[in-house]
């Protein structure tokens, strides 16, 4: 049976594809590249992803994009405690998936770019507490699921906690203001306080 193949650099959406091949204990190959050296728009590579974007993977035959939903992929199919045991859990973790790539994605990512990710000259401080204002609605809906649990589903880390914690970690990483949310913040440093994520983000 071919090797699952991992494609992108450990500094793109790529590191979370790469914490789930590593909470999994999968064997796979890394083709370890950045969307920066033009690699994504070749035709071999936009055979494989039409995008041009970073992750894809390719598993046999099958060719999957999407960082999240390549988790629910091989969560499901590897199963373990890390994939969702029943209906009920793979329904929560579509849940979770969805709703962090449509709740909090975009706004967290505006956030960390004119925090962090733009050159100096370009980023601006009032883009950011925008972003941190409008975040404030979803991180109160997560930090309320995380009341009275240490993790989204199951009492275990999960695809749940590992696609959520992968994107509302971006607020973190920017440095944004998440006292007010306590609960959430204790469950992100308990995710992503995990080993593999640092490994999977290159160290
Ligand atoms: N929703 C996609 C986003 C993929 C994406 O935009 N990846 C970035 C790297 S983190 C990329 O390849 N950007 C290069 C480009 O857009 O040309 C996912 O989660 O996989």
């Amino acid at each position: 049976m071919s090797k699952l193949i991992i494609h992108g650099a450990h500094n793109t959406r790529t590191s979370r594809v790469i914490w789930m091949a590593l909470e999994l204990g999968l064997d796979f190959e890394h083709n370890n590249f950045h969307y920066s050296t033009g690699g994504t728009q070749t035709p071999e590579f936009l055979a494989i992803n039409p995008n041009g974007t970073l992750p894809a993977i390719q598993d046999g035959d099958l060719c999957l994009f999407e960082s999240l939903a390549i988790n629910l992929y091989l969560a499901n199919k590897h199963g373990g405690d890390m994939g969702p045991r029943d209906d009920a859990e793979m329904g929560l973790a579509t849940q979770w998936s969805f709703w962090a790539a449509t709740e909090v994605e975009s706004t967290a990512l505006e956030a960390l770019k004119n925090r962090l990710l733009l050159p100096e000259a370009e980023r601006d401080e009032a883009v950011v507490a925008a972003a941190e204002a409008r975040l404030a609605k979803p991180l109160t809906v997560l930090n309320a699921a995380l009341a009275d649990k240490e993790y989204l589903m199951g009492g275990r880390f999960t695809v749940a906690d590992l696609n959520t914690s992968a994107v509302a970690g971006w607020a973190k990483i920017a440095k944004l203001d998440l006292s007010a949310w306590p609960n959430l913040t204790a469950w992100l440093d308990r995710c992503l306080g995990r080993p593999l994520y640092k490994k999977a983000r290159g160290g």
